[in-house]
């Protein structure tokens, strides 16, 4: 293939990989705006460089021809998530898309790869509307967490400088590292119980918040300034370690107090 057909080749593994983009850190969006907890933590994507597909392609003997259906990752995107149990929620969004089709999965979590790679991994397909119409790419998804990531990125450096022979001792080190962040991720997982408290807590807290933000309001615009100025100066007092029954007691005083003027 001249270089000029490789470009249009690429064209709609690009697009995807924008879309996919675009899709995926949404959802992110979504659950913050919820003020809910968010299985992703961020997300990347890229198309496989041509030098890397030509590689692949040699190293298996894949006619050129064919490489779109038997090279699985020329777009390739990554989800990091912050704990090993979002790993599943990911997967579960990915698997009840209507958008992609999953052709299938690899469990790397917990079939650790002898070099010590954890990552979960879904090939799917994904249509692209095209100028001339609709064109299917297959497209990998590597899910994994912050700790993962680390290593793999790490690793994958290694791998590079030391093409793909790394020395035995630098190898050992890599697998007491592989090992450290693991432990990290089982650490993690403990502390997301409290993460997930404090989450809750903070929706509980501002959701009592703006209802008695809206009655000071209320009680404003029916002229009851002093009792508003009176709410206000209680309501700053407990807004940074008030707790939650302080809170509510608030909330039900302006309530009470509204309905003498109503
Ligand atoms: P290398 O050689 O791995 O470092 P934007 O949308 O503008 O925020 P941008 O610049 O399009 O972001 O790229 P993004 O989304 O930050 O991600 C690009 C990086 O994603 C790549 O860096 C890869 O490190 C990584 N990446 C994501 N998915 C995959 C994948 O499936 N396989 C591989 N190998 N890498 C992936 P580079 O610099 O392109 O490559
Ligand atoms: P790149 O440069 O990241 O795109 P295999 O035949 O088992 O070695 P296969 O069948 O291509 O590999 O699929 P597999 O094992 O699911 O690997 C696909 C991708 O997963 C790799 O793409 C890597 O991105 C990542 N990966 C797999 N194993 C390792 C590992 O031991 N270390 C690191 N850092 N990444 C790994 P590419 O095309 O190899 O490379």
């Amino acid at each position: 293939m001249a270089i000029g057909e490789w470009k249009t080749f690429l064209m709609p593994y690009k697009q995807a990989v924008e879309e996919m983009k675009v899709k995926f850190r949404s959802i992110r969006t979504e659950y913050r705006t919820k003020n809910q907890y968010s299985p992703i933590e961020f997300v990347t994507g890229r198309v496989k460089e041509l030098s890397s597909i030509l590689e692949k392609a040699n190293k298996f003997n894949i006619p050129l021809d064919r490489v779109g259906y038997e090279i699985e990752d020329i777009a390739g995107m990554r989800i990091m998530c912050q704990f090993v149990d979002d790993i599943e929620k990911v997967v579960e969004l990915i698997r009840n898309r209507k958008d992609m089709q999953i052709i299938y999965e690899k469990d790397y979590v917990t079939n650790v790869k002898k070099s010590g790679y954890r990552s979960y991994h879904v090939i799917v397909k994904y249509p692209v509307n095209m100028a001339d119409g609709e064109k299917e790419i297959l497209a990998e998804f590597q899910i994994r967490t912050l700790s993962m990531n680390f290593w793999a990125t790490v690793e994958h450096s290694l791998n590079y400088k030391y093409k793909h022979d790394i020395p035995e001792h630098i190898k050992l080190k890599l697998k007491s590292a592989a090992d450290a962040a693991f432990n990290l991720d089982e650490l993690m997982m403990e502390i997301k119980d409290e993460i997930k408290d404090a989450q809750q807590l903070f929706e509980v807290k501002s959701n009592i918040i703006s209802g008695i933000m809206n009655n000071i309001l209320m009680l404003t615009s029916l002229g009851k300034s002093s009792e508003a100025t009176r709410y206000q100066a209680q309501l700053n007092r407990l807004i940074h370690e008030g707790e939650v029954f302080e809170l509510n007691n608030l909330l039900r005083a302006t309530d009470k107090t509204l309905d003498i003027y109503r």
